[in-house]
């Protein structure tokens, strides 16, 4: 969808007398290209030595390949952009932006077609298998051409193209089609309107209420050009926890803003909202989705939304969890609240994200189960434009879980994946921990519900049930922080999210190499070292964190640390104890027949192979087995000797990390090789605490050595246990 024009961003000059070099004539000139070129790369180079991670992926590095540069020079040396829209002036800014910066030199846009090198033109007729967001690009010796069915699509079919240099691809011989496999690709943000983060750890929010509409950060813009690269298509820029301020007059100005702001970059705004809204601002006595007055204000709200955003993409809802109102308030299903608020925008084309993310104080079973028993029983009740969010795992964002048994469960009902961009459990913006691998793991996992190859992705993308609606949410990293994420590295895991969401059949160790040639380098002996870095990261975090299955060991509140040895919140299952169960017998929770069941969720596939220990794989066995300390793993090695060794690795891991790193001083820009030297060194030190508090602690009731040649831990366990961080940021 095309929207006003942009006036925030600069627009390219089109003026054919600028030209400096005809296409043609390239091959004559190569010498003056290269010198061109040399200059231009010595000023590059001066402006990114500070390179302080501000641009992401976006920094179109110049490239340095001599034969590269000169085709991509001759194929991009005259640009005709088709359209009068704020998406083609995107498009050609874009163009401006990055092709000089990567060639030398400056693109001359001309107005005819067939003056051009490079064409970006939607086609004369529709391509129907390209849908409205899919493009074909076409390269040949000396041009290009990039065609799709609107502009949004051109241009993600330009930052297609600009990726393609960025990595250094032939694009002489090219004929690519793309469409993404899920339809609303977003970024969930879990930004309060005091601009506090919620388990955000890059700064404050970039969404900046209070000057909102008026004042239009640049940052605004930077943002949607990130994301459209990646093909992010809607956000949700407050809280899942949500004030019901947001749904106020003035405040959906300020959303109408960003939502103008972001619409030539193909993004939607959705908001969350509050369920118990018609009270609290709207006057009612009830927010009971059964009474007809609460129906009627949901209307006439959704009708005022859609008076100044037309494109508004819907609601998204947090409703009876951690204390969120909801129509079980009223003795109503999810189902009546969901439908009440799809009906309320079906007239416009919104839809409703409602979450299954629920656990419920007084729910007598374990956390774990909730999400299942409640929704399960609920499909086929829900209105066409409904999609059910569910986490990727069956509790909270762990370092590992199982693929949530949700997945599958549902099949009439379009369900929505939820992943954690931010860091809640993975050690914050110090950690690196690539997600990719996490992302990918889960998309990949076959549920088995209707046989082999029923993967979360097919249920995702609705591929596996015939569903129209999908989406895959991304609960975002992003803050004020120069860097946007908090570290360098986190960046890669808000550009894997979008990438993944737009092809899930891409490799988590693909998508990583596209990352760190757009990002860091473009030298193959240098971003081998670090992709191999990143796929192992993620290992290293549960490791020294929650190996072999364990999980929900963190310290209380923040959950920043260890805190295995929690046991005094109110209800059972928000203690860490509930979920180790370490005691003189063994370790883990038996979520067999003879404990909780969770096992029962899952296929008859999984089950049979959860249900057994000697079946279930290594990195789930404590998820769902309580097993001695001597239980003898398939290495024939003990669990305690095992889980010992886990923890041990995972610094190991990190010291790695750290020993690669160094190695490549010098040879990666000077800025972000600071920035992830001082992170690694915290990583590191926070790993070491990891690892002994949680050895120290289970090693009360295991009763048996650290093996020699470890190192033993610096400290005790009382001193461990008496860590507090009182200002740890993100807390709820
Ligand atoms: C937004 C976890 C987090 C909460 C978060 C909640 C949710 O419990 O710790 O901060 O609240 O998940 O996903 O709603």
């Amino acid at each position: 969808m095309v929207g006003p024009r942009n006036k925030w961003q600069i627009v390219a000059d089109q003026s054919e007398s600028s030209s400096m070099l005809k296409a043609r004539s390239f091959r004559k000139y190569q010498w003056l290209v290269a010198l061109l070129g040399f200059v231009l790369h010595s000023q590059v180079f001066a402006t990114v030595s500070q390179d302080d991670g501000y641009r992401l992926w976006l920094n179109y590095r110049f490239i340095t390949n001599p034969t590269l540069r000169l085709t991509y020079l001759e194929q991009t040396s005259h640009i005709y952009v088709a359209g009068n829209s704020a998406t083609s002036d995107v498009i050609r800014h874009e163009l401006q932006l990055a092709l000089p910066t990567m060639l030398g030199l400056n693109p001359v846009f001309v107005s005819q077609a067939n003056a051009a090198t490079l064409v970006i033109e939607t086609g004369t007729s529709v391509i129907s298998e390209l849908g409205d967001e899919g493009f074909h690009i076409v390269g040949k010796a000396k041009s290009l051409r990039v065609t799709a069915n609107t502009q949004v699509a051109l241009l993600y079919g330009t930052f297609a193209l600009l990726r393609s240099m960025q990595t250094g691809q032939d694009l002489a011989n090219l004929d690519v089609r793309e469409q993404p496999k899920v339809q609303r690709r977003m970024l969930n943000h879990w930004d309060d309107l005091d601009r506090h983060t919620e388990r955000g750890y890059a700064g404050q929010s970039i969404f900046d209420w209070h000057k909102l509409p008026v004042y239009k950060e640049q940052r605004y813009i930077n943002y949607a050009r990130a994301n459209a690269s990646i093909g992010i298509n809607g956000i949700v820029p407050n809280n899942v926890n949500a004030n019901a301020l947001i749904l106020t007059p003035s405040y959906l100005l300020k959303v109408q803003a960003l939502a103008d702001m972001f619409r030539p970059y193909g993004i939607k705004v959705y908001l969350s909202i509050k369920f118990s809204s018609p009270q609290q601002i709207g006057g009612l006595t009830t927010s009971d989705p059964a009474d007809p007055q609460v129906q009627q204000w949901w209307q006439d709200k959704a009708k005022e939304i859609y008076q100044l955003i037309p494109d508004f993409g819907g609601f998204l809802v947090k409703a009876n969890s951690e204390g969120q109102p909801g129509p079980g308030d009223y003795g109503r299903s999810h189902a009546m609240g969901a439908n009440m608020l799809a009906k309320a925008l079906k007239p416009f084309g919104g839809i409703v994200l409602w979450r299954a993310f629920v656990y419920a104080p007084d729910d007598e079973h374990e956390r774990s189960l909730q999400a299942y028993n409640e929704f399960a029983p609920l499909d086929g009740q829900f209105a066409d434009n409904v999609t059910v969010q569910v986490k990727n795992g069956p509790i909270d964002f762990q370092p590992r879980e199982p693929f949530s048994p949700l997945f599958g469960a549902m099949p009439n009902t379009p369900l929505a994946m939820e992943f954690q961009v931010t860091q809640e459990y993975l050690g914050f913006s110090t950690h690196l921990a690539y997600l990719g691998t996490v992302f990918e793991e889960v998309l990949d996992a076959d549920t088995w519900v209707k046989g082999q190859g029923s993967t979360v992705a097919k249920v995702v993308d609705g591929s596996l049930e015939g569903h129209d609606l999908s989406v895959m949410a991304g609960v975002a990293n992003i803050g004020m922080d120069r860097n946007w994420t908090g570290h360098i590295f986190a960046q890669a895991n808000w550009y894997a999210l979008g990438r993944l969401a737009w092809d899930h059949q891409l490799s988590a160790k693909d998508i990583a190499n596209e990352w760190v040639a757009m990002t860091l380098s473009q030298t193959p002996q240098v971003q081998q070292p670090i992709v191999t870095m990143m796929m192992a990261s993620r290992e290293h975090v549960v490791n020294y964190m929650t190996p072999l299955g364990l999980h929900h060991l963190m310290a209380t509140g923040h959950h920043y640390g260890p805190g295995p040895w929690v046991d005094n919140l109110s209800r059972a299952d928000w203690n860490p104890v509930y979920y180790h169960r370490a005691d003189t017998q063994g370790i883990g929770i038996d979520r067999t027949a003879t404990g909780t069941n969770g096992v029962a969720q899952y296929s008859a596939h999984w089950q049979a192979i959860f249900a057994d220990p000697a079946k279930t794989p290594d990195e789930l066995l404590l998820w769902f087995h309580h097993l001695p300390w001597n239980y003898p793993m398939r290495s024939g090695k003990t669990l305690w000797l095992t889980l010992v060794e886990r923890y041990y690795a995972g610094v190991e891991g990190v010291e790695q990390m750290q020993q690669t790193w160094q190695r490549l001083a010098g040879q990666i820009n000077a800025g972000q090789h600071h920035q992830v030297t001082m992170a690694l060194a915290i990583q590191l030190q926070e790993a070491k605490w990891w690892r002994d508090a949680c050895v120290l602690y289970f090693q009360q009731f295991a009763k048996q050595p650290i093996p020699e040649g470890l190192p033993q831990p610096e400290h005790s366990l009382e001193y461990y246990q008496r860590l507090a961080f009182p200002y740890a940021p993100g807390q709820g």
